[in-house]
């Protein structure tokens, strides 16, 4: 290997680029089990994007000790009364920890423990969110403008999607006489 090496993944500020960059979108139609108002959700176009995910595994999934870096953009809008918003998961390796850092926009860190004890952090610009293993996560774009924020988590930890599609959180982010309000799920 030459002794000087340039990187060829390049993360601009707002967006990361190289050869080995992993994107996904998730869309209204992927979203069904998390938004609570199936009737709005029904009324919305199905391919509508509601985020996208960019991010570099340097090592293989499952690697103990490495890392992977991700940038996610979550879109504004609504459901209903409800912000756009990611899925949300434990880590599959409960233990594993996460750190988030907001980069533009303005949004919500909603974290459950594993008795289903719920609270959320506001994310503005480069707000830091540490989130401590056996914490579900999810981020809720609470603004009118793009959400994004880069995250870097341990490549061991997996992702368990099936208990917060199953049983969501406790708490859901809801549009409130105009403002965001962490309410009780009643659903
Ligand atoms: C993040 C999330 C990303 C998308 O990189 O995976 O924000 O959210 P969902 O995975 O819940 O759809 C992260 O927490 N990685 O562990
Ligand atoms: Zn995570």
């Amino acid at each position: 290997m030459a002794d000087i090496v340039v990187p060829s993944v390049i993360f601009s500020g707002t967006e990361l680029t190289g050869p080995a960059i992993d994107r996904l979108s998730r869309r209204i139609g992927d979203l069904n089990d998390i938004f609570h108002d199936k009737a709005a959700l029904a009324a919305m176009p199905a391919a509508q994007t509601v985020y996208e995910v960019a991010s570099y595994f340097p090592v293989p999934d499952g690697t103990e000790a490495g890392l992977f870096f991700g940038i996610t953009y979550i879109h504004p809008g609504k459901v209903g009364n409800e912000y756009f918003m990611t899925k949300g998961h434990f880590h599959k390796l409960r233990d594993r920890g996460e750190m988030y850092m907001t980069i533009e926009g303005e949004g919500m860190l909603i974290l459950m423990d594993e008795n289903r004890q719920t609270h959320a952090e506001k994310m503005y610009p480069g707000s830091l969110h540490y989130i401590n293993g056996h914490i579900a996560h999810r981020t809720v774009n609470t603004g009118n403008t793009i959400l994004t924020f880069s995250a870097v988590w341990p490549s061991d930890a997996g992702h368990d999607y099936d208990t917060i599609s199953t049983e969501g959180f406790s708490k859901i982010l809801i549009e409130k006489d105009g403002k965001p309000a962490l309410v009780e799920n009643n659903l």
